[in-house]
């Protein structure tokens, strides 16, 4: 038995038939400082309403799924350190188990599905990390589009990741990657990386359409929308190579693994671009989430 809890907005949407979009946790507890992930998160929730849609934030909290926090929650959850990081394999684990945690792009969309949410916005999923071919690290997000029906909307695989490698995945597992208005994946904190996008869109209302076909031919899984940062904020791919490569080292070094590796990584380049690439990070989630409401506006009016 599943106790889900939905916040108050996302309770009243669900009843009126409103669009909703589902945000993650693991990138409020893992992903960012305390407490400007507490702000970013409530920016970000702001800019949804502003963009016609509801905000649901998921996180486990004592044993209970929660769609849509109570400010109160965001901001105990975001305040709590060492907070567990939920995927696939755990998320039921702390259900059972009455404890909390905060979900990634896997448990996230797990529970969005089981709510009944269809597009989920985020900053970069997880993938195939540098050195795989060694490490194994693959992150369970690829498996979890691959079946999962959410439209995620993302910057693109994090630039601290093999992108060539994620994309490749991607692809053997059927899972439609759809870069928004131009030709290059994007790469998190830069606009282009050195790979042609499988998919272009440039607008909401086709990835939505795009998102309803699928359902109606019974294909499993979920599409990865890639939405490039805005001009302004991005962080061009020369500077931050030599950063990602020393972080990437150093992790090899103090032999991190695991769930650690992606926050390590996170951790480091913040400190070593001195906060320019948490400033990018919040564009890049801010742009994500507007994209997101207007696609989960679309996907209303095309399955309505
Ligand atoms: N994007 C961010 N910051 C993050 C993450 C994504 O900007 O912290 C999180 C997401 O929750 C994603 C997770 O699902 O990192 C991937 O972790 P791993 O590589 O351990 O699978
Ligand atoms: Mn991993």
């Amino acid at each position: 038995m599943i106790y889900m809890t939905f916040s108050a907005e996302a309770a009243r949407a669900r009843s009126s038939g409103q669009p909703l979009v589902a945000l993650e946790s693991t990138i409020i507890t893992h992903g960012m400082p305390y407490p400007q992930n507490v702000a970013v998160a409530t920016q970000v929730e702001a800019d949804i309403r502003a963009a016609g849609a509801t905000p649901a934030t998921i996180a486990v909290i004592e044993g209970r799924l929660h769609v849509g926090l109570e400010p109160e929650m965001l901001q105990a959850l975001g305040s709590t350190p060492d907070v567990a990081k939920l995927s696939r394999a755990d998320m039921a684990a702390c259900l059972a188990t009455g404890g909390t945690g905060s979900t990634t792009v896997s448990a996230t969309m797990i529970a969005a599905h089981h709510a009944g949410i269809s597009v989920f916005a985020t900053g970069g999923i997880g993938g195939v990390h540098r050195g795989a071919e060694t490490s194994f690290d693959i992150s369970a997000d690829l498996q979890e589009l691959a079946q999962t029906p959410v439209t995620v909307v993302s910057a693109g695989p994090k630039a601290i990741l093999d992108i060539g490698k994620t994309l490749e995945v991607l692809e053997t597992l059927g899972v439609p990657v759809i870069v928004r208005g131009q030709d290059m994946v994007p790469a998190f904190w830069s606009r282009r990386s050195p790979f042609a996008a499988p998919l272009r869109m440039d607008d909401a209302d086709s990835i939505a359409r795009a998102h309803a076909a699928r359902k109606s031919l019974g294909i499993p899984g979920g599409q990865l929308v890639t939405n490039p940062i805005p001009t302004r904020d991005e962080i061009p791919a020369e500077t931050l190579a030599p950063i990602i490569a020393a972080a990437q080292a150093e992790a090899d070094e103090r032999r991190i693994t695991g769930k650690a590796v992606t926050p390590f990584l996170l951790d480091r380049i913040f400190e070593h671009t001195r906060g320019r690439s948490l400033r990018a990070n919040v564009a890049l989630v801010r742009n994500n989430a507007v994209f997101a409401a207007e696609i989960a506006q679309s996907l209303r009016r095309v399955s309505s």
